[in-house]
């Protein structure tokens, strides 16, 4: 048995926030997992961080009009906090964008350059002349050839559905610029993976058949079945970890070239911070390393990131990688950009102290072999019946009943009566459940335990036997209390805030999981127990029907009349929209711009001056067309040059369904300098 634990839980891209799907599929069983096995006295190193690179990243900064790093700032704060709130126990929550994360993966990427394990290639990809940046397939948009959708992606239509190449597209053209992209060569480092294809058959389809789970293991087979080839490690991009070659300029490291040496970075962070040695972690067989991930990550830990621990040649491979499946909400796809989902950071403000009914409704419809569903109904009744129902009520029972027979001491009891030996079934089934991963399982042995204990104490009835024969009710009680203190430390690595409550009220410190299946005896005759403390409360109807309305809004909102129309951009504040002058105006004079196929240069009688207003109309107008119309202004923009000149201002524009441009005019003349608000 290793003495180690490397437990990583997936880099959630700090482009959103986290939702239930998250944390049911990854980071709660993530967490659990971790728990236990600190309570196993295992070394645990649990290492997670933000996934601060990649195009999702850039496409919301773009659309929000910010860089990426304010809206990777943005996020990994949320993030970050969301899971402390939690009581997700990280021992290190870091960022890719983090210092020593730059020189790790460099450091990574420059040991298998000097190896020789790439090839370089040259090939052809999309760019953008105007904006003189390579484009990301997802930069590119056009007609899906499938089913018409004239918003298709270079990568996918999510009209279909279908996985696309760019050029497939119809009429592809930039979301940069607009323009259509021309082809041009490009050179950058690939990973030919078909070189591992003998390494990753023995060492997963041959090694891991039976261990690992059907879900990874079939996935694993089926990418090794249809042939590996080699994968593009450097991208042509402007965001990202630079390549460290000096013929690489523009180019960063692949997202997931460097998200999961990410995991690497990170457990050295906290080494150094805690003075362990990283490499007992990474490079030591006595360690044991976990992925915890979703599904659609397998392809990346599975094959992608070991081959490059294998051409690195000094790390471990992964031990398992328990990947689940998809959550559901109310019976939907939880999606980001439709909003529909419960996110973790509104959950903790909506249902303060409440963390833990979370944890248990998740994890007890954890997608473990196959996709499942929250629901906001589901939630209730988990914690009205079995939180507050069973676990509470028991341990109520017990507290408040040895508080009034006995003034809070234990009573004696029989050390050896055979009810006791439920509570070392449950930590035994439990940690066999969890050294498999089966967190459902886990969970309902947690609460059969429970269920023991109330149907134990409705049975014994203390209550009555307190008359008549007080040694019986004693006895029922000393029993009744190992079983409450039995669950206060099983139930610690699922439900670590009540855990906690629990040590407390019953003035027991935690002890480690073989101790609590050795010892029967958990709490002494004669020892003093406090007060009970609330574990868990009902959940009303109204707070239900609360969540459920707010997402039929998501729902209604989600009904677009113009489904080509963006979705709204993030809210802002009335204050936001004062600081905006917007003017009534005049075009003056219009000419053409020297070699600039697009700019028409205006002067332009604001009311306030005459000023001068580049614009990007030449393809819509002729100047002549342009003289004399009444228009609109954004006056107090910051000037920019724009091809040498001084643009004061800009012009409001709006699109024609031939793809031209039209200016926003009053609809009848106007002074001109009228404000517009
Ligand atoms: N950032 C998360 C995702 O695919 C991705 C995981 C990285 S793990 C190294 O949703
Ligand atoms: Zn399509």
């Amino acid at each position: 048995m290793s003495a180690r634990k490397m437990i990583t839980a997936a880099l959630p891209y700090a482009n959103g926030p986290v939702h239930i799907g998250h944390l049911a599929g990854v980071y709660i069983p993530a967490d659990v997992y971790a728990r236990f096995q600190r309570r196993l006295g295992k070394e645990v190193a649990f290492i997670c961080g933000s996934d601060e690179h990649g195009i999702p990243i850039t496409i919301r900064a773009k659309k929000e009009g910010v860089t990426p790093q304010d809206i990777v700032d943005k996020y990994h704060g949320i993030i970050k906090k969301s899971f402390a709130d939690l009581g997700i126990s990280f021992d290190e929550y870091s960022r890719t964008t983090s210092k020593k994360h730059y020189e790790v993966s460099q450091d990574f990427f420059t040991t298998l350059y000097n190896k020789e394990k790439f090839t370089e290639e040259v090939s052809e990809q999309y760019f953008d002349e105007q904006a003189n940046e390579f484009l990301a397939d997802r930069y590119i948009v056009g007609t899906c050839p499938n089913c018409g959708n004239d918003n298709a992606y270079g990568d996918q239509c999510e009209k279909c559905g279908s996985t696309l190449s760019p050029s497939e597209l119809i009429n592809p053209k930039s979301m940069l610029s607009g323009n259509v992209p021309i082809l041009k060569e490009t050179k950058n480092w690939y990973l030919p993976l078909n070189d591992y294809e003998n390494f990753l058959n023995e060492w997963i389809i041959e090694g891991h058949k039976d261990d690992w789970k059907p879900n990874v293991y079939g996935q694993v087979k089926s990418w090794l079945n249809d042939g590996l080839k080699p994968r593009a490690m450097t991208r042509d991009l402007n965001w990202g970890v630079p390549v460290p070659l000096p013929d690489a300029d523009g180019k960063v490291l692949y997202v997931w070239f460097d998200a999961p040496i990410g995991y690497i970075s990170f457990t050295q962070e906290w080494a150094e911070k805690n003075g362990k040695n990283w490499k007992d972690y990474w490079q030591n067989e006595e360690s044991d390393l976990i992925h915890f991930i979703g599904k659609d990550n397998i392809v990346f830990h599975c094959i992608i990131f070991p081959a490059m621990m294998k051409a690195h040649g000094d790390y471990i491979m992964p031990k398992n990688v328990p990947a689940f499946e998809f959550l559901n909400l109310e019976n939907d796809k939880i999606s980001t950009s439709r909003n529909w989902a419960v996110w973790a950071h509104e959950y903790v403000e909506e249902f303060p102290g409440q963390q833990d009914v979370l944890r248990y409704a998740l994890l007890s419809s954890a997608p473990e072999t196959k996709d499942n569903n929250f629901t906001w109904k589901d939630f209730q009744t988990k914690n009205n019946s079995e939180l507050v129902g069973i676990f509470g009520n028991f341990i109520n029972r017990v507290a408040v009943l040895i508080h009034k027979y006995y003034d809070g001491v234990v009573p004696a009891g029989d050390e050896n009566a055979v009810e006791l030996n439920e509570i070392t079934k449950a930590a035994t089934e439990i940690e066999n459940f969890l050294e498999n991963f089966e967190f459902r399982n886990a969970l309902s042995a947690m609460m059969n335990l429970a269920r023991f204990g109330n149907q134990y104490l409705q049975t014994e009835e203390p209550w009555k036997t307190i008359k008549d024969n007080p040694e019986k009710a004693a006895s029922s009680l000393f029993v009744a209390a190992q079983i409450a203190v039995g669950l206060a430390q099983v139930c610690e690595p699922f439900m670590p805030f009540s855990a906690e409550k629990l040590q407390k009220m019953f003035n027991v410190p935690q002890i480690n999981w073989e101790q609590l299946k050795n010892n029967k005896v958990l709490i002494k005759t004669g020892d003093q127990i406090n007060n009970a403390e609330l574990l868990f409360s009902k959940i009303e109807d109204e707070t239900i029907e609360f969540q459920i309305q707010k997402l039929e809004n998501t729902k209604a909102s989600n009904k677009k009349t113009n489904p080509n129309a963006n979705p709204m951009k993030d809210e802002i504040q009335f204050d936001d929209f004062t600081k905006i002058d917007l003017r009534t105006a005049t075009i003056l004079t219009a000419e053409k711009v020297e070699k600039a196929d697009k700019l028409l240069k205006f002067s332009v009688d604001t009311g306030v001056d005459v000023r001068t207003v580049v614009s990007g109309v030449a393809e819509s107008f002729t100047p002549e067309e342009c003289v004399g119309k009444q228009v609109m202004i954004l006056l107090n923009l910051a000037p920019r040059k724009i091809r040498g000149i001084e643009s004061q201002g800009m012009l409001l524009l709006t699109t024609k369904p031939d793809g031209k441009l039209a200016f926003v005019t009053p609809d009848v003349p106007v002074e001109n300098g009228v404000e517009i608000g």
